[in-house]
């Protein structure tokens, strides 16, 4: 049985290896990036069992994504091979050494050519969630088509949803976003959120962030529940968006931790201090850490510090996935090995 199913593309990624503007690059280390996926090593690197649906290129690029996530222990027995159109691509670079830039080059990709067809109804009946993003919605319209399906597939058969915004502003306005998110929010029992985009749900108002990346993820400096508060108002935000309808709101606060609204509950995850190298995934290491708690009847205290340690490790080297924690890993850090809890 399949514990978590999800959809969506993944890239080949070119990773520069000098700081410094693009142009300038030499070499690059070449890997794979894509938010569904990286939940779903997340999630497997937990000890639980995932599997990813998507569409790749019959290229070599189509190979890389298929092989490192089947190396990676994901069931990619329902990936589609594209005969007519390439495999996406993401370029990161370091155009200043704490500053990552991400580029891509994936309209008309064979990822964003997803569509209903392509999803297994009896895969997603027998998982215990199904996890989606809101980058799937933003590549076409037939790859919309197939996240609303899926969500339809899932809710049909009580199979609970999980949703990830990760707004991306290179892929479209945010108010064409906020219309068609909403949607897929009001289906959802689990909702991740950066401040930003939580905002951009309620009120409509654009995040911040930056094209592409995942945000800060959960690195660095200690906060209190006080200066959470201060900076906003993420429990009062966590609450507008329980009542779009999903039963656990996890609001991202990048250094400042995390704050979790369920079953009326609102608690702090706080967050770990880490050495950032590298902070793209670190959305999808918390959202993996999560679910992997969810799944394994972790009280709540606990599933929501393994968000936090895993959006913590996520941080700490390059690549999307590769720092993804294994359960030994999680218990170093809880232990001081890797960095100090605060
Ligand atoms: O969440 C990390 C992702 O940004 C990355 O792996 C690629 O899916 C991706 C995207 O669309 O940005």
């Amino acid at each position: 049985m399949t514990d978590l199913v999800t959809l969506g593309e993944t890239m080949a990624l070119f990773t520069a290896r000098r700081v410094g503007a693009l142009r300038h690059a030499r070499d690059f280390d070449l890997g794979v990036g894509g938010a569904e996926s990286n939940v779903a090593i997340g999630v497997t690197r937990l000890g639980l069992r995932a599997a990813w649906i998507g569409r790749v290129g019959a290229d070599e690029f189509g190979e890389l994504v298929r092989s490192t996530l089947a190396g990676e222990h994901v069931d990619v027995s329902r990936a589609v091979v594209d005969p007519d159109a390439p495999t996406g691509l993401m370029v990161k670079g370091r155009r200043t050494a704490d500053l990552v830039d991400v580029r891509y080059y994936r309209s008309a990709s064979a990822g964003s050519r997803l569509r209903p067809a392509d999803l297994d109804p009896e895969l997603i009946r027998s998982a215990r969630v199904l996890h989606v993003t809101g980058i799937t919605p933003a590549l076409s319209a037939t790859a919309l088509e197939a996240v609303r399906a899926a969500v339809a597939e899932a809710r049909a058969a009580g199979v609970p949803v999980s949703m990830d915004v990760n707004y991306r502003r290179a892929l479209w306005p945010p108010d064409r976003a906020a219309a068609v998110l909403n949607e897929i929010v009001r289906s959802c029992d689990v909702l991740f959120v950066t401040e930003a985009e939580g905002r951009m749900l309620v009120e409509g108002v654009a995040p911040a962030a930056p094209a592409a990346g995942d945000g800060p993820g959960v690195p660095a400096a200690g906060g209190s529940l006080a200066d959470v508060a201060a900076a906003g108002d993420p429990a009062g935000l966590a609450s507008a968006l329980a009542a779009l309808g999903p039963r656990h709101v996890l609001v991202k606060l990048g250094a400042r931790g995390a704050v979790e609204l369920s079953a009326g509950e609102v608690r702090h995850g706080a967050p770990y201090r880490v050495t950032e190298l590298d902070p793209v995934g670190a959305g999808d290491a918390f959202a993996a850490g999560w679910l992997a708690g969810w799944l394994t009847g972790a009280d709540p205290e606990r599933r929501l510090d393994t968000a936090c340690a895993a959006g913590a490790f996520a941080v700490t080297a390059g690549g999307d996935w590769e720092s993804l924690p294994l359960r030994a890993d999680l218990e170093s850090l809880a232990l001081g090995g890797t960095g100090d809890a605060v």
